[in-house]
């Protein structure tokens, strides 16, 4: 075990016999690992990325604050607060996150365990318990006092910015990748208008914006393996007032994708409609009648915007020399964001099929 890794537990669980520390989960920002005590207690042990969230002490306020308010409402709706949850623990010294000696932020969840995380969809029911679970989390913070939030990251989901960033990175090509990536920046660049759409609509006041989670995949939804019911949603780092669209659209992006996000081979990619449609039919339902007929019709564009924002985000990542997402092999990025595209592209062609009706 590293060094820096034993004194970090021996914050967290001092006297406690660790017998095991694994990775965990398939994050592209933090570093994730399963430990196991002696005693056979299970624990999400976390290195937090302070490059990408530089105000930790803020982060995990609003982790902490979030989770004691759901396990509030949870407990109100008959469910069990306990799985239906994180519960982040202190350190010996009351804080929920321990700064090591080289500077590295570190914090500690309970493992809810008998769960899975599916990084890419087995079926409709696991799209459908994960609209709900994701609808019903909308409906739970509606009265959650957003103002007290911190910003973790600013203008996440500002895509018209997101857009600004990708032609910064292409003007400067500082690794030389621009020529390599060029049939995608020509795709990104035909869409721009389309990247304002959604913006707009909320400066011009025709959109709420709402306490959102802002990273709706669906490996963040821990599903029962039996039932596929969703059990707890996990990644509280970037719940920060957004749009419902974006949300929505998130889920769509990676849960109702034909292919895994960096799948090389971008024939495999597509839009399934009936996992689209599984998950509208949950999320909907999940928000319990709080969404406008506005909302509701902008679900589809949500879609589309936020899977071009991500190709967008993966593309820019690439041109700057991939320091933002982790990779595990050369051009990932890339992959990454030509899965994003196809998946655009697709979603223009089946675009009437995505549309949503408002109940009346
Ligand atoms: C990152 O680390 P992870 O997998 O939870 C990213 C999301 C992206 C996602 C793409 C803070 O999430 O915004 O949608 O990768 N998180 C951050 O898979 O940038
Ligand atoms: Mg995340």
């Amino acid at each position: 075990m590293e060094a820096v890794i034993r004194e970090v537990l021996q914050k967290f669980f001092p006297g406690e016999e660790i017998v095991s520390v694994g990775p965990h989960g398939s994050g592209h920002i933090n570093h994730t690992f399963a430990v196991e005590t002696e005693a056979g207690k299970k624990y999400v042990l976390q290195k937090i990325n302070t490059d990408i969230f530089k105000d930790v002490e803020g982060l995990m306020e609003n982790v902490v604050n979030v989770t004691d308010y759901l396990r509030g409402q949870i407990a109100q709706e008959g469910g069990d607060p306990e799985r239906g949850t994180m519960r982040a623990l202190p350190t010996v010294d009351g804080k929920y996150y321990y700064k090591d000696v080289e500077g590295g932020c570190w914090r500690v969840y309970l493992l809810i365990d008998n769960v899975i995380s599916l990084d890419q969809a087995e079926n409709e029911e696991a799209l459908y318990a994960s609209g709900l679970a994701f609808g019903r989390f909308q409906a739970q913070l509606a009265d959650y006092p957003a103002q007290t939030l911190h910003e973790t990251i600013p203008d996440f989901h500002n895509t018209p910015k997101r857009y600004q960033t990708f032609e910064k990175a292409v003007e400067e090509d500082c690794c030389q990748r621009a020529a390599s990536a060029a049939g995608e920046i020509a795709f990104i660049r035909a869409r721009k208008v389309e990247t304002e759409i959604l913006t707009d609509l909320l400066k011009a006041g025709e959109l709420p914006l709402r306490l959102t989670h802002n990273d709706t995949k669906l490996n963040n939804v821990l599903l029962d393996p039996e039932t596929y019911e969703a059990v707890c949603i996990v990644d509280f780092d970037t719940i920060m007032p957004g749009l419902t669209a974006y949300d929505f659209g998130d889920a769509i992006r990676f849960g109702a994708n034909t292919a895994v996000e960096d799948e090389p081979d971008t024939s495999r990619v597509s839009l399934s409609l009936p996992l689209y449609r599984a998950y509208v039919k949950g999320f909907v339902e999940g928000c319990g009648g709080r969404l406008t007929p506005k909302e509701i019709e902008t679900l589809p564009v949500g879609a589309k915007t936020i899977t071009l924002e991500q190709g967008i985000r993966f593309l820019t990542d690439y041109l700057q020399g991939d320091t933002y997402y982790q990779t595990s092999r050369e051009g990932q990025n890339l992959d990454r964001c030509r899965t994003q595209l196809a998946l655009v592209a697709d979603m223009e062609r089946k675009w009437e099929q995505m549309q949503i009706e408002a109940p009346h």
